[in-house]
């Protein structure tokens, strides 16, 4: 598929929202601003239990946020296991925008947020601390009636919604940005691959943009959305690119049976794709013409799905 922004693009099908919150500055042509809006719209949604405020904890109880935007290989930024930031990608632009540096992490990051005027925000809420509490007793995937979304251990759409997104401009400008509280009750100081450039996301305006959703830990080996950007340097498609990158993780890891990875990329044509390890993942699009979310354009192992 193929034409010039402006054009939105973000993991998973809650990613329509979030591309709605983005679209007046992205046809605005703020690109940065857009990426940065799609990801507090996820942010502050309550029932999106792998982002922000309503995010899952990890092991010990306490939801950790990682964040990161990218314009190009010289100017980007990102923050890793922030506790107590409401908005953790807007204080990723801060690193990029405000500080010498690429990556701030821990409670130092936070104290640069109070530098900035951001006051400490409680992400836990009720309903991510009873499945917390749940998994604490069991051990077990959590079956809570009033959770709209069940958790399990395997890497679905219910809980597995980090936020990933793509805009390109009217003018071709590209923009990637990634933020999550990473997997459902992981290790404390746990870091996934959202916040590391190349893993999480990239974005080389010359050849253009991809990021990744899914088990942070297979994406942190292979680099996947480096990997697909520079693919994309000299595979035929998009798609080509997206396939010979999750090909790449798929030989390189011996996958278990809930191991996800969803990857969508952006060329500086315009041109788009995405794909996944296997079936369940979705990408949401908005251009002036479309706006919807979809099965990923390429699947390498479709007969595997990843079921709630
Ligand atoms: C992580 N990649 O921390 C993130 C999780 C994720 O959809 O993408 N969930 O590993």
């Amino acid at each position: 598929m193929s034409s010039r922004g402006p054009i939105i693009l973000s993991t998973w099908s809650f990613g329509r929202r979030a591309n709605a919150a983005a679209w007046d500055k992205l046809v605005a042509g703020d690109v940065l601003g857009a990426v940065e809006a799609g990801g507090r719209n996820a942010e502050s949604d309550p029932t999106n239990h792998t982002v922000g405020f309503g995010g899952f904890p990890d092991a010990s109880g306490r939801v950790s946020c990682d964040a990161a935007v990218m314009l190009s290989p010289a100017k980007h930024g990102a923050v890793a296991c922030v506790r107590d930031v409401e908005h953790p990608i807007s204080l990723a632009r801060a690193v990029m925008e405000k500080t010498p540096h690429r990556l701030l992490v821990g409670p130092d990051a936070e104290q640069f947020a109070r530098t900035l005027g951001m006051p400490p925000f409680e992400l836990l809420t009720k309903d991510a601390k009873k499945a917390w509490e749940h998994w604490k007793q069991t051990g077990e995937p959590v079956r809570l009636a009033n959770l709209e979304d069940q958790i399990s251990e395997r890497v679905n759409e219910a809980n597995h919604d980090t936020i990933s997104l793509i805009a390109m401009n009217a003018a071709g400008q590209l923009c990637a940005g990634s933020t999550t509280s990473g997997l459902a009750f992981k290790m404390a100081g746990r870091v996934g691959d959202s916040p590391i450039v190349g893993a999480g996301i990239y974005c080389d305006p010359q050849i253009g943009a991809a990021v990744c959703t899914g088990r942070g830990e297979l994406v942190q080996g292979t680099l996947a959305s480096f990997l697909t950007v520079e693919f994309m340097r000299t595979s035929s498609t998009p798609e080509e690119a997206i396939r010979r990158a999750i090909d790449r993780i798929a030989t390189t890891h011996g996958l278990g049976d809930d191991d996800q990875v969803g990857i969508i990329a952006l060329r500086a044509d315009g041109a788009w794709s995405s794909g996944s390890l296997m079936h369940g993942f979705v990408c949401s699009v908005r251009t002036n013409d479309v706006d919807e979310s979809g099965e990923p354009k390429f699947i390498l192992q479709p007969g595997r799905h990843v079921d709630e």
